[in-house]
């Protein structure tokens, strides 16, 4: 079994100024609801480091983690919620945006997609975002246990296609079952030490 990483919650922060120096960092995106904060909790092996919520868009703020040595992983707020207003949506998108082109630490952006979902409008934007700017990122599609074991193969098909990616290239997990949290630890751990 691969151990956690030893992250502690730093702070949540509006301004991407505010965020501390860093060495490293990993960014988690996705819709609401995708499971972004319970990925953290996956990473970080406690429930309690990040804050989980049956009610969609809530957060938004930059929520960071630290770990030891300075390293940062930073749970971003969630898009796609219905009842945010067009000057809200306006707002994430500078924010986000600003972010992914200035936020220099930021060394790969781990982007969920809901598995038993797929891709929405949303999601492929931003990853024709994240594509456009030369963000490196890595696709991780979430809730694996909500996809019944007999469209398993389809889905994942279906889901890298819709991505424009190899099947080979999207990490499957779930936090729920403990299914690759293995796999997404090592990534992230990987990526943090460089
Ligand atoms: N079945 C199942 N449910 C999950 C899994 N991961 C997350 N969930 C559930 O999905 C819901 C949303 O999870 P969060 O981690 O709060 O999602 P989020 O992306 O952080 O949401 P926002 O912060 O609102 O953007 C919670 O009820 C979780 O328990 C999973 O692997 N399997
Ligand atoms: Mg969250």
């Amino acid at each position: 079994m691969i151990p956690p990483i030893d992250l502690t919650f730093h702070r949540g922060v509006e301004d991407i100024r505010d965020l501390p120096d860093s060495p490293a960092e990993v960014a988690v995106i996705g819709r609401s609801n995708v499971g972004k904060s319970t990925i953290v909790n996956a990473i970080g092996g406690s429930r309690k480091l990040a804050r989980t919520s049956k009610t969609p868009g809530r957060t938004r703020e930059l929520i960071c983690f630290i770990t030891p040595t300075g390293a940062t992983v930073i749970d971003l707020p969630g898009y796609g919620y219905a009842k945010v207003s067009a000057t809200d949506r306006a707002a994430w998108k500078r924010r986000l945006g600003r972010y992914l082109a200035q936020r220099e630490p930021l060394v790969d952006v781990l982007l969920l997609i809901d598995g038993e979902v797929g891709p929405t409008a949303l999601d492929k934007e931003v990853l024709a975002w994240l594509r456009e700017m030369d963000v490196p990122f890595t696709i991780v599609a979430t809730k694996h246990d909500k996809v019944k074991s007999s469209q398993r193969e389809r889905r994942k098909r279906d889901l890298a296609a819709g991505c424009g990616v190899e099947r080979g290239e999207v990490l499957w997990v779930s936090a729920e079952r403990n299914v690759n949290v293995d796999r997404l630890r090592a990534h992230v751990a990987g990526k943090l030490s460089r």
